[in-house]
């Protein structure tokens, strides 16, 4: 079952057919459900489909948030390990990522609000201070405020990694400013986990030809999902529930960074396709 936020509507896609969930409940609503697989089937079951699925082109997709925060946890494939630890070498950080990667404690750090964040078709930004940027294709978890994850959805963690290679205490910089996230194009709500063998690919186009392209499975990742869900939620509450994107496995190579005008596409299986161009 997949959930659209879209300019006229929060619409569900069931078996083909989309329902429309009224203009009564907002998003934020509608998502901090335990079981939101059972609250949504129990629409679809008691109420009418509007159309089948192709009418979905007819609609305009917004970012799938309300009101939650974007956190982010790193470090969590080893791709990632090594390309940071590479990076921030002049600085020291060699020791930095490669103890993260194994201790017990997660990297965990807060990536955005909803109003820096866009949505599917939209423009994503680098920060005009930085030399080398990167998209980072991520699995991004919906949890809700009794922390039950109950979604996932697509996110780009877009980052600066002149910035975060320069000294790790600049991470927050490198990774949170205006349109440094990007999640759609909607909240995909199984009725058990997401699949592990599911693969992430991320395809980069500069004037239409590709100008990388890479891929991992989730299930690559060195923690689990629920890992990092209860570090979270130790000390902080989240009355809406929040977005926790859980790390890349892809990195494209040190030479190559984002110029205005790229077109940057994240798969993820069974969830679909974030498109967004660079401002
Ligand atoms: O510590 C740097 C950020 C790591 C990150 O964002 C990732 O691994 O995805
Ligand atoms: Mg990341």
């Amino acid at each position: 079952m997949k959930l659209y936020n879209t300019s006229k509507g929060i619409l569900v896609e069931s078996q083909g057919n989309i329902f429309n969930l009224g203009d009564e409940q907002s998003w934020d609503t509608i998502v901090n459900h335990d079981n939101l697989f059972g609250y949504l089937s129990a629409f679809c079951e008691n109420n009418e489909a509007i159309g089948s699925s192709d009418i979905l082109q007819d609609y305009h997709l917004l970012a799938p948030i309300g009101t939650q925060e974007i956190w982010a946890s790193g470090v969590t494939y080893l791709r990632s390990r090594n390309a940071r630890m590479e990076e921030s070498k002049d600085a020291g950080g060699g020791t930095f990522y490669d103890k993260v990667y194994d201790a017990e404690r997660p990297e965990l750090f807060f990536k955005a609000p909803y109003y820096r964040t866009v949505g599917t078709d939209q423009k994503v930004r680098i920060r005009k201070d930085s030399s080398w940027n990167v998209p980072e294709p991520e699995l991004t978890l919906f949890i809700t405020s009794h922390g039950k994850i109950v979604g996932y959805t697509v996110g780009n963690d877009m980052s600066s990694r002149s910035i975060e290679g320069e000294n790790p205490l600049y991470l927050p910089q490198a990774k949170s400013y205006d349109g440094a996230a990007a999640i759609g194009p909607c909240l995909f709500v199984p009725e058990t986990v997401i699949n592990p063998n599911a693969q992430i690919s991320l395809s980069i186009k500069r004037a239409n030809e590709e100008v990388f392209v890479g891929t991992i499975s989730i299930n690559q990742m060195k923690r689990q999902h629920t890992e990092l869900v209860a570090y979270l939620f130790r000390e902080c509450t989240f009355p809406q529930g929040c977005y926790l994107m859980t790390g890349t496995g892809v990195v494209p190579p040190n030479e190559f960074t984002l110029a205005s005008g790229d077109e940057i596409a994240i798969t993820i299986e069974h969830i679909g396709t974030l498109r967004n161009w660079v401002d």
